[in-house]
């Protein structure tokens, strides 16, 4: 459903002069960071948020602009990946000139408990934004949010050239939405490109990745509102890196005069085991008093090691990560410790809560 306050053509910058963005799954970390990053770089953003019983939009309450604003540049739209019909009016109406796909099914863990689902989401999702892109015949340019996840059981490390493998219906659906990227380039000459990004995080990470979990539970478990944590494999090794660096690698992709597809990753290898560590040493404690082992948490099939080379990123895009895994526990339990202290103050959590 498009937005009836869109702007007029009357007044806008000439066709050539326009930067119009168009986010989906903007109320998720990537996206909300991605929303930063383009309005600070004077693009109009266009975003597609589901409707929920909730509100769902705290990622972007920072950039939240009231719809009566005269000159806003944040517009957000009810719209889902599985409804196409909606895809082609808002794509037809808003004409952006870069599309960024972030929207999915994003748990891996899940995706097993809902495949089919993971599938239409996560792989449809992506054929549906494509053929709106040409249903509305709007000249633009596509990123596709792809994943170290499609390398699977392929061993590290892991470049452009690295065969797939993928190990989850998540990785599957994400595999059929890289080809079919491909394919729209390679069929109809769309300026469309993956980022095969690798695992990144922040404080706005969803609490039930392994990261924000941990870091979440360091908080409370300092606070004295939380005992144990429950974690299921360990020994995964994981390319962790910060999600704001990321999404600059979105953009700086879309900024290249052809399309290509680009590995985002640190280099620099960590397990679970090996974030739990820092994360709680961060304050003090030691985590194997607290971390406790539950199989729930495991996945039928894992995938025992990611670790990127982002050397093509590097030279093509000017793109490095900065942030390591170790400081990235630091910021994401500060984080966690200050929200915690602000709930606190304001009354707002139960004290039934442990
Ligand atoms: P999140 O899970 O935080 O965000 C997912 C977003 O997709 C949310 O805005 C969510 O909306 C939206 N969404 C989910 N289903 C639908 C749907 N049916 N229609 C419309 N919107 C939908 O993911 P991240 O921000 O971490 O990741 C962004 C993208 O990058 C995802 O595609 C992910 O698979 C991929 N990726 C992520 C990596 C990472 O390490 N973070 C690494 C590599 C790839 P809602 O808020 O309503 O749930
Ligand atoms: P991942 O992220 O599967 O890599 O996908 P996640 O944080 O879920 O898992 C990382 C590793 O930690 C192990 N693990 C646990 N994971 C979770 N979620 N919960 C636990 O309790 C737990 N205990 C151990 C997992 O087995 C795994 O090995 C993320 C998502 O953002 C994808 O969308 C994205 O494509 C990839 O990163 C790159």
């Amino acid at each position: 459903m498009t937005d009836p306050t869109l702007p007029t053509a009357t007044g806008t910058p000439s066709e050539s002069e326009r930067r119009v963005a168009f986010v989906t799954g903007i109320t998720g970390q990537d996206g909300s960071y991605l929303a930063e990053l383009l309005l600070a770089k004077g693009y109009e953003v266009h975003g597609i948020i589901r409707r929920a019983s909730m509100f769902n939009t705290e990622r972007l309450d920072a950039i939240y602009q009231d719809p009566h604003e005269a000159h806003r540049r944040l517009f957000l739209h009810y719209g889902d990946v599985t409804d196409a019909s909606g895809l082609v009016n808002a794509i037809r109406d808003i004409r952006p000139t870069e599309v960024y796909h972030l929207a999915a099914q994003s748990h891996v863990r899940v995706s097993f408990d809902i495949p089919e689902y993971t599938g239409d989401t996560t792989g449809l999702g992506t054929v549906r934004l494509l053929e709106a892109i040409r249903a509305a015949k709007v000249e633009t340019r596509f990123y596709q949010a792809s994943t170290s996840e499609l390398y699977g059981a392929t061993p590290p490390p892991q470049d452009e050239q690295t065969p797939f493998h993928p190990r989850s219906p998540y990785g599957v659906a994400k595999m059929y939405s890289y080809w079919m990227t491909v394919n729209y380039r390679e069929s109809y000459g769309l300026h469309a490109s993956n980022g095969i990004l690798f695992n990144h995080e922040s404080p706005r990470r969803g609490e039930t990745f392994v990261t924000r979990k941990i870091t979440r539970a360091v908080a409370r478990i300092a606070a004295g509102l939380q005992e144990d944590l429950f974690l299921g494999n360990l020994d995964a090794v994981r390319d962790w890196g910060y999600a704001p660096e990321y999404v600059e690698g979105m953009w700086r992709i879309l900024q290249q005069d052809e399309p290509d597809d680009y590995v985002l990753a640190t280099g620099v290898p960590a397990t679970v085991r090996d974030f739990v560590t820092a994360a709680f040493s961060h304050v003090g404690l030691d985590w194997e008093k607290y971390v406790k082992h539950d199989s729930r948490y495991e996945r039928p099939a894992e995938v025992d090691a990611l670790i990127g080379d982002p050397g093509k990123a590097e030279r093509q895009l000017g793109w490095k990560a900065t942030t390591d895994w170790r400081r990235l526990a630091q910021i994401m339990v500060d984080a966690d410790i200050q929200q915690l202290d602000d709930q606190l103050s304001g009354r707002s959590i139960r004290l039934d809560d442990r």
